[in-house]
């Protein structure tokens, strides 16, 4: 088992989706606020984006927070097309670890439970076990961390994992550097970049 490649999956944008989940949520619950369009969203943090394009909107971060730090929010959070049929077979890949690295938000009470229960419900209990809750993912030992944040930064200047940016509306336009992307769950890609990484 010692030589299994590591793979860190990312939950937010990679598994589950948050941009979507949000814009469904805000337009729903403040129709008369003006709103991002989720193609013309940059930069990781939804309420960044909205307090800077509308800082004439008075408490427009607050009415963005309340979105996901309501109940149900992170629990109801639609798939990511593809993601979770690639999960499973990617965990039956032989010589092959996977693990959910994801990090909560700030007001923790409603996240963190339904984070478990998420992957309970879409990727089964036998999965539960293989979360990591971290806000510092660069001290998460792996080979390989898919996921959608360009900077991921902590104590650990230089992790043990390889970065590959899975693409989202809001990092299309940052700058990765020599980082590699996967685009998608869909296309096939993913089981090259895999392969890749185990011949390592
Ligand atoms: N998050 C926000 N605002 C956003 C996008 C994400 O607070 O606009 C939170 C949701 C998740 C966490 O709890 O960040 C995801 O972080 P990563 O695990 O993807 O780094």
């Amino acid at each position: 088992c010692k030589k299994n490649l590591r793979v860190l999956l990312d939950m937010d944008q990679v598994l589950a989706d948050f941009e979507l989940g949000f814009f469904q949520e805000y337009r729903k619950k403040y129709p008369e606020y003006p709103y991002i369009e989720m193609k013309d969203r940059v930069g990781f943090f939804v309420k960044d984006q909205y307090e800077k394009m509308f800082s004439s909107v008075p408490n427009i971060g607050n009415a963005v927070a309340n979105i996901y730090n309501a109940k149900k929010f992170f629990l109801n959070l639609p798939e990511i097309e593809g993601a979770v049929d690639a999960a499973k077979k990617l965990a039956k890949m032989e010589g092959v670890d996977v693990f959910i690295c994801t990090s909560p938000i700030e007001k923790y009470k409603y996240c963190l439970p339904e984070k478990y229960e998420w992957v309970h419900k879409h990727l089964g209990p036998e999965w539960v076990a293989r979360i990591i809750l971290t806000k510092d993912k660069t001290m998460v030992n792996g080979h390989l961390l898919i996921d959608d944040r360009v900077d991921i930064i902590g104590a650990i200047e230089r992790p043990s994992w390889e970065h590959v940016v899975f693409s989202a509306n809001h990092n299309m336009k940052a700058d990765i550097g020599k980082r590699r992307r996967l685009d998608n769950w869909t296309n096939g890609d993913w089981k090259e970049l895999i392969e890749d990484f185990k011949m390592r």
